[in-house]
């Protein structure tokens, strides 16, 4: 006995001092720094994440060390002369704040890392990445706003859309270059070119933000550009957001339906050149610059682009053009407050074939690509006589007489117009300044040419990464999510748009809040949302409400300029704290959440004074707002719910949120107090909107008939629906004991309506969710597979390529319902499912913060589908849930990153019928069998790949 535990201390001796010397299995990925790969930053404290990975089992980190040097042979001999974070005992490989010396503008910084493993083994360092700091300080700009005024150049025509100003300089660079570095920014959109060529990918930056408040601006490196000698520098401007026009104020009737924020574009432009010899130059834009006219006679997002190629001048970007009958400049000199574009700018995401083309008559031809999507088209080498005018039309969707429908697109004219200069080469254009959303175009003005290649379509979408991916056995659901990610692509262009086609492409609060979940499984959408989470506080009304959309441009008496009726609503206001919170959850972001909090407390004191201190928010609470009590239930079928008990549902989750933020930003009086006050809040509901059947109730008579709220043919509320007990499901209003019947009444409620769902904008996003939750899954399936209106299902049977507004925007055989009002294909809310897909088809749950910690609880399907596989690349890693029936077996194939910890249930309620990578679950050392539970055996792993075979 003595001798084996001597043995046995002899052998842990050995395996430790082994495990010491030896090298962690674990590699470093995927650096970044605030959300990006290349990053250029403008964060004194920028926050730097890396990823792990490991092909061995429960791997974790448990210490890490970062060096930051100032150049790269420095970082070389581990000379950390900017930071070394020496080993710092901690997990966390996200979101760590750096901590060394001053970071000033333009400084160049580059990093590794590496960490200890479970085992206290290193790993090797991670490959060296870098950062860039932009130009901090307003000193550090000497460039000036400069433009012209074109717009007397196109007066009484029926819309007012100047030609593009051209804008060029010339500067001769002496010495060798090291490096150069482009800072650019427009108030409106711009491209830059150096010697010619375009500089960057990028479409519409600085993008669309209050530009009184902040305007953005980016970084290149045009080390490669500039070159030693005479370089030229030129710029074209569109109107933008910012002068072009937005939304559907021409539709309403505003007086001002454009130039919201000025009435032409400005450029403010600086390329710093430093030369081998450590001297520098600058070049800016100021008064020097000169401007021109070229063949853009007019670019608008909404009104489309008019290009006259025999007008453009030349060879006019290169330094050789002689431009001394170009005018000077105008040179404004205002005040804004820059800041570097926090998101990913707008790039080609996709270039999209023609699959078919329809005869339309002489001349006239409409192309087909066989998907909806938002972006332009790229016209290839065509030949026509001088003059010749060529005019695209963009449509989604084609009439039943084959002709191109935009009735739906209201007032935006959607129209491209490309004249030819009579090139006998060919001729090839696209637009800079606009964008539409189409599947169609109809082409006229020149014979169809032979071959389709002519003409592709490029779909534009700010740049997100894809992390995740959704395949399933079942063609309608596999469908289903190819049209969830071609919506959210098209709608996720610098704000999350409402639609991308019609005269709107506002974004609009309340999609944004119940898609955003959704949004995050298809790309990475950190940066993206925290620049619209700045957006939306810059937005925030003086009495505290967040509006229903933002950017919202306002007027100088401070209503909304677009329409004056714009304010708040319920379930759209309350994207101020849902947003920042699933930016919070997602990636752990504590620092949007200490910035947001004033803004999101500001609200909350809102919702209270709202309430006249119940804490609940009865019948006729916001009746003062247009369309009366808000946008309730939005685009709902046949039941109408009370919009005030949702308010009050949502007041209670965001309360809820707003603890759990308060929490991970460790202010504990703060989490204190909201967890008060969302008790408070659930007990007044309960008070006022619950009978003593534990039913929701409302007092109808308070609506009287519901004039100036939003009904839609119906002229009563009710609190007995599905999106009342779907929403507070979903919002955990109910006590456990209260749980299982609300459970019942959702049910029923879908039952009762022949087993179909009736929920609009906020009641369709919780219910699959919510009827998951309380045990109705096979209930869940049957809505997601049904094929019957209203349904996504039907959308899909009906042709669909993009998730629709509405429940019926199309009908085949019937055709269009609703076009003239409100009619887009391209409307990511009902998408919203996307949720349910990962986080219950797949069943991952992020169950601390980050994935930290997760869940995998797939929901099995009773029928029509076999076979399902999610993957979600998180922030801390990839996450796989695949499974698949075979004959009674169900197989499970589930990966759980590095430093993660995830209990994973397995289908089945006996232990000896489950196999765990090839060994009985009870002799399987790699997982820790938990509990039984509702049909799920649950074990505890760490990282790895698990191949799982259970039974029921
Ligand atoms: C529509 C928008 C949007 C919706 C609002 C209430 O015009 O398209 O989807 O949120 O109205």
């Amino acid at each position: 006995m003595k001798l084996q535990s001597y043995i046995f201390s002899l052998l842990l001796i050995i395996l430790t001092a082994q495990s010491i010397l030896a090298k962690s299995s674990i590699s470093l990925v995927d650096l970044k720094v605030e959300y990006k790969r290349i990053p250029f930053i403008d964060q004194s404290q920028p926050r730097l994440s890396w990823g792990l990975t490991s092909e061995g089992f429960a791997q974790k980190q448990t210490a890490y060390r970062i060096l930051v040097a100032s150049s790269e042979e420095l970082l070389a001999e581990n000379k950390a002369d900017l930071w070394d974070s020496k080993k710092v005992d901690d997990a966390r490989n996200i979101q760590v704040e750096y901590a060394g010396k001053d970071l000033l503008s333009r400084k160049k910084a580059f990093w590794k890392v590496q960490i200890w493993d479970q085992l206290g083994q290193l790993t090797e360092w991670s490959k060296v990445s870098f950062f860039e700091l932009g130009l901090l300080n307003a000193s550090d700009w000497s460039a000036q706003w400069i433009g012209c005024d074109l717009n007397m150049l196109n007066k009484n025509k029926e819309l007012q859309l100047p030609p593009s100003p051209y804008l060029r300089t010339t500067s001769i660079l002496k010495k060798p270059i090291k490096k150069a570095r482009l800072y650019i920014s427009s108030l409106g959109v711009h491209e830059f070119y150096i010697n010619g060529n375009r500089i960057g990918k990028d479409y519409f930056p600085s993008g669309w933000t209050d530009y009184n408040k902040r305007v953005y601006y980016q970084v290149y490196d045009v080390t490669e550009d500039v070159k030693q000698g005479v370089n030229s520098f030129s710029a074209v401007l569109g109107a933008g957001w910012y002068a072009g026009y937005l939304g559907y104020a021409l539709l309403v009737g505003t007086a001002k339906t454009y130039g919201f924020y000025g009435d032409f574009p400005l450029l403010k432009a600086q390329v710093e050149v430093e030369f081998t010899d450590g001297s520098s130059q600058r070049i800016h834009t100021d008064k020097s610059w000169k401007v021109g006219t070229g063949g853009i006679l007019e670019a608008d997002l909404l009104a489309g682009e008019r290009f006259d190629a025999s007008l453009e001048p030349t060879n006019w970007r290169l330094a050789s053009f002689n431009d001394k009958h170009w005018d000077a400049v105008t040179v404004v000199s205002v005040e804004r407050n820059l800041q570097l574009y926090p998101s990913q700018a707008v790039q080609v995401s996709d270039t999209l074939t023609a699959k078919k083309i329809y005869p339309r008559g002489e001349k006239k031809f409409i192309i087909d690509f066989g998907q909806n999507f938002a972006g332009i088209v790229q016209l290839i080498n065509l030949k026509a006589p001088k003059g010749t005018v060529l005019q695209l039309r963009y449509g989604e969707m084609l009439n039943p007489d084959g002709s191109l429908m935009t009735e739906n697109l209201r007032r935006a004219r959607a129209t491209d117009t490309y004249i030819f200069r009579g090139d006998s080469k060919g001729e090839s254009w696209s637009p800079k300044f606009t964008y539409h959303g189409f599947q169609f175009v109809e082409v006229s003005g020149i014979h169809a040419p032979q071959e389709l290649s002519f003409i592709k379509g490029l779909a534009l979408s700010s740049n997100l990464e894809k992390v995740g991916s959704f395949e399933t056995d079942n063609a309608l659901l596999n469908q289903l999510y190819s049209n969830i990610v071609w919506t959210q692509k098209a709608n996720y262009l610098d704000i999350p748009t409402d639609c991308p086609q019609r005269d709107e492409r506002l974004a609009w609060t309340g999609d944004a809040q119940v898609y955003m979940r959704s949004a995050l499984y298809n790309t990475d959408i950190a940066a993206f949302h925290t620049k619209w989470i700045q957006d939306l506080n810059d937005a925030q009304w003086d009495n505290g409400a967040y509006p229903i959309y933002a950017p919202m441009p306002k007027s100088p008496q401070g209503v909304a300029a677009i329409r004056a009726e714009d304010s708040f609503s319920p379930g759209w206001s309350d994207a101020g704290v849902i947003c920042t919170y699933e930016i919070f959850k997602a990636y752990q972001d504590e620092r949007i959440v200490r910035a947001s909090m004033p803004f999101m407390k500001k609200y909350m004191d809102f919702l209270y004074t709202r309430s006249h201190g119940t804490y609940v928010l009865a019948e006729g609470a916001f009746e003062d707002i247009s369309p009366k009590g808000g946008f309730g239930d939005w685009l709902s079928i046949g039941e109408k719910t009370s919009p005030d008990l949702l308010a009050s549902f949502y007041y209670y989750y965001c309360a809820r949120l707003m603890k759990e933020m308060a929490l991970g930003v460790s202010d504990y009086d703060l989490a204190a107090n909201y967890e008060k006050i969302s008790k408070r809040i659930k007990a007044a509901i309960k008070q006022h909107y619950i009978d003593k059947d534990g039913r929701f109730k409302i007092q109808n008579s308070r609506y009287g008939n519901a004039a100036g709220y939003v009904t839609e043919g119906s002229d009563s509320f009710s609190g007995f629906t599905q999106t009342a007990y779907a929403n507070a499901i979903y919002m955990g209003l109910f006590e456990q004991a209260d749980l299982d019947l609300a459970g019942k009444y959702l049910e029923d409620l879908v039952e009762k309506n022949d087993r179909k769902l009736s929920t609009g904008f906020l009641g369709f996003k919780p219910l699959l969710p919510a009827l998951s939750s309380v045990g109705k899954s096979a209930q869940a399936y049957h809505l997601i597979l049904s094929e019957a209106y209203p349904s996504l299902g039907f959308e899909v049977v009906n042709g669909a390529t993009s998730i629709w507004e509405r429940w019926d925007s199309y009908i085949k055989g019937e055709g269009f319902r609703h076009n003239a009002a409100m009619n887009s294909f391209s409307h990511y809310a009902f998408g919203s499912v996307n949720e349910w897909f990962f986080e219950h088809m797949g069943g991952i749950k992020n169950t601390s913060l980050a994935y930290k910690t997760i869940q995998i609880r797939p929901e099995i399907a009773p029928e029509k589908v076999n076979y399902a596989s999610v993957k979600y690349q998180s922030i801390q890693g990839e996450i796989v849930s695949s499974w698949r029936k075979q004959g009674e077996k169900i197989i499970q194939i589930i990966t759980v990153p590095v430093n993660v910890d995830a209990v994973i249930h397995i289908p089945s309620d006996v232990v000896q019928n489950v196999i765990v990578n090839g060994k009985p679950l009870n002799s399987q050392p790699l997982v820790k069998y938990l509990r039984k539970d509702n049909g799920y055996i649950q074990v505890q792993v760490g990282s790895g790949t698990y191949h799982i075979e259970s039974q029921k």
